[in-house]
């Protein structure tokens, strides 16, 4: 048996399953981008506003690409467990806030006709780094032309992607793929609808066929969709709504709600965000699958305390940053949560701007070390070569994979010159860093070691044993 509607009144009283009725509502939220993050934090705070009685937050859920999974949920009925796992302790939840499902690049009709539909509210996004392209702006565009056309309500457009500033980015993406019969229907967007900036955290792995099959165990049913996260959960997100009425029922279901999410967004990206990347490429190239992995490792657990206290912590508006770094060490080292590095190594070449480029610029501009961020993009080079240090091959999953491979594989020949070319890139880096002498030194020098001595040790050195 499979978890479906019928199914779930069969499940142990101990999983908290939705009681509320998921059939006689039209879903008032259309995510962009379904996959396990959105499933396991948004429609987790959703399902707690339909609990407490607002029918508005069902969710159709669109995936980008791939029918795989949208096919698995389907034959569930939207439904799947989630294992909230942590020192805390072990709890199973199958949220029921998704009611709808399609695929954009097969179904494109169909979402259009879901942002265009009275009774949605609310589009949320979490399409990737990769994901803002001129054509995700016309879908919201298509959308929100037969919205204007039919007269109804403006609605609320929540970026929730790890990008600086995403609310305006995805504000400037629609504006800029508008065209000049469009200036009506511009005005219209400007006037009725919210693109609020926002910064959501929860760390959420792929799944895996241990969290499936625990998964059946503690359902007594199986579950082709289930997840597996941690307690921790943030949402953070400027009071700039469609309908202002929202900001405090959203406040009611524990997100924050705030005139200014620069300073959580700052903070997550660099220092959760770059200290994942910097410790999924140590681990690709060293050969540990996990991030709790990598933190195990006293001098990597010590890499990224430091890269976080000496060179990103200086530079962030939130003050309470020592603890913020605590609490990030100690969830990371979440056992239940097998967080492949190379999952966060996939798409390195659109994650680093935001993670690592503005501390390395802060730490120049006041004459300080930036000697880990160094290290982390010669191994991001290391990266490159496509096998790890005991030999074995993986696959680089980027848009940037052939250019990034062919230059990567000059480093067996030309190691100072490859470094110099793949630090070239401004899309990797911006502007000022690819000209900047004593950067390029300091990664050249991490490199050597790296390529001579190993990744560990080349860590290490960055911290010689106390006599
Ligand atoms: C990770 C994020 O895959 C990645 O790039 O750094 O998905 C991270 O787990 C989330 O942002 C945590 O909120």
């Amino acid at each position: 048996m499979q978890l479906t509607g019928l199914t779930l009144s069969t499940l142990p009283a101990d999983i908290h399953t939705p009681t509320y009725d998921r059939r006689r509502h039209a879903p008032g939220v259309v995510h962009l981008g379904l996959g396990a993050f959105h499933r396991a934090h948004q429609a987790m705070v959703f399902d707690q506003l339909l609990a407490n009685g607002d029918t508005r937050w069902g969710i159709h859920g669109v995936g980008m690409t791939r029918p795989d999974l949208i096919n698995q949920l389907r034959a569930q009925d939207g439904l799947y467990a989630v294992r909230v796992a942590d020192g805390q302790g072990v709890q199973w939840q199958v949220p029921g806030a998704l009611w709808r499902m399609s695929v954009a690049t097969t179904e494109r009709d169909d979402v259009v006709q879901a942002l265009a539909a009275p009774a949605t509210r609310w589009v949320t996004l979490t399409v990737t780094e990769k994901g803002y392209t001129p054509a995700l702006a016309q879908l919201l565009l298509d959308g929100l032309r037969q919205r204007q056309r039919a007269g109804l309500p403006g609605i609320t457009i929540a970026s929730c992607d790890n990008l600086q500033g995403n609310g305006h980015k995805l504000q400037a993406l629609v504006q800029a793929a508008a065209t000049a019969s469009d200036t009506e229907l511009l005005r219209w967007v400007d006037t009725h609808c919210a693109f609020p900036c926002s910064m959501v955290d929860r760390i959420v792995p792929a799944t895996t066929p241990e969290v499936l099959a625990a998964a059946s165990q503690a359902l007594g049913v199986r579950d082709d969709a289930a997840l597996s996260t941690e307690g921790f959960w943030e949402w953070v997100i400027e009071d700039r709504f469609a309908d202002p009425a929202d900001a405090a029922l959203l406040q009611s279901a524990g997100v924050r709600v705030t005139p200014d999410v620069h300073s959580y967004e700052e903070a997550k990206l660099r220092m959760l965000n770059g200290s994942h990347s910097a410790m999924a490429l140590i681990g690709a190239v060293t050969g540990r699958p996990f991030i709790a992995s990598c933190i195990g490792v006293p001098h990597i657990r010590r890499f990224v305390h430091q890269l976080m206290s000496h060179e990103v912590a200086p530079h962030l508006a939130r003050s309470d940053w020592a603890d913020y770094r605590d609490a990030l060490i100690a969830r990371f080292g979440n056992p239940y949560l097998k967080h492949s590095v190379h999952q966060i190594a996939t798409d390195s070449s659109q994650k680093i701007p935001q993670r690592w480029p503005p501390s390395v610029l802060g730490q120049i501009a006041r004459g300080a070390s930036f000697e880990h961020h160094a290290l982390a993009a010669a191994v991001l080079v290391r990266y490159t070569l496509g096998e790890d240090e005991h030999g074995q091959p993986y696959t680089l999953n980027d848009p940037q994979a052939d250019s990034l491979m062919a230059l990567g594989a000059a480093q067996r020949h030309t190691p100072d010159a490859c470094v110099r070319a793949v630090l070239a890139s401004e899309d990797l880096w911006g502007a000022t860093l690819p000209q900047h002498a004593a950067w390029i030194a300091r990664v050249t020098h991490w490199h050597q070691q790296v390529l001579a001595h190993g990744v560990d040790a080349a860590i290490q050195q960055l911290h010689p044993p106390k006599p």
